[in-house]
């Protein structure tokens, strides 16, 4: 399946972090990870006055529903001590679902795919790695295309 995560982490042990998050993805209910991005140092975007990020991005295949896939990875994020901030502010772990299998999808709480992605490249770039010719079901663009776009 076409189901794509992104991760993030500014604060405290960012790579541990993220291996963290890796481990509790991998224990989901139903789900496989198939593929796991390196890790990327990234200027913070959007709000600046912060640590740099180590962002990733990983494929993976699960019967859950976007609906469930979204209260685990939330459920990771509370587990791994992420605390409410600010939008854009820092933070401990962030888990964003990318892309689920094609669909569009457009709900209060989650917004498929995800609504920031054509503009940010610490998304794209490992996005890129793991899966450079997937389409973008809004934009019917490739990853690799909208990576382009932003350089
Ligand atoms: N996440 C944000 C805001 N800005 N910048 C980088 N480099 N990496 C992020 O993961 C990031 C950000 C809000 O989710
Ligand atoms: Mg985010
Ligand atoms: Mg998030």
């Amino acid at each position: 399946m076409n189901i794509f995560l992104s991760l993030g982490s500014n604060l405290g042990k960012r790579e541990q972090n993220l291996h963290g998050a890796l481990a509790r993805l991998r224990k989901m209910p139903e789900t496989k990870l198939l593929k796991v991005s390196a890790f990327y140092d990234t200027a913070p975007e959007g709000y600046r006055e912060q640590n740099r990020f180590l962002n990733a991005a990983v494929q993976l295949d699960t019967e859950l529903t976007p609906q469930e896939l979204l209260a685990a990875t939330q459920a990771i994020e509370k587990q791994l001590g992420r605390l409410p901030t600010f939008h854009w502010g820092p933070r401990v772990i962030d888990i964003d679902i990318l892309a689920y299998a094609g669909q569009i999808i457009d709900t209060e709480d989650l917004h498929i795919p995800h609504l920031e992605l054509p503009g940010r490249k610490f998304v794209l770039e490992p996005l890129c790695e793991i899966a450079p010719g997937y389409l973008d079901a809004r934009s019917k663009k490739t990853y690799a295309q909208l990576l382009k776009l932003l350089s």
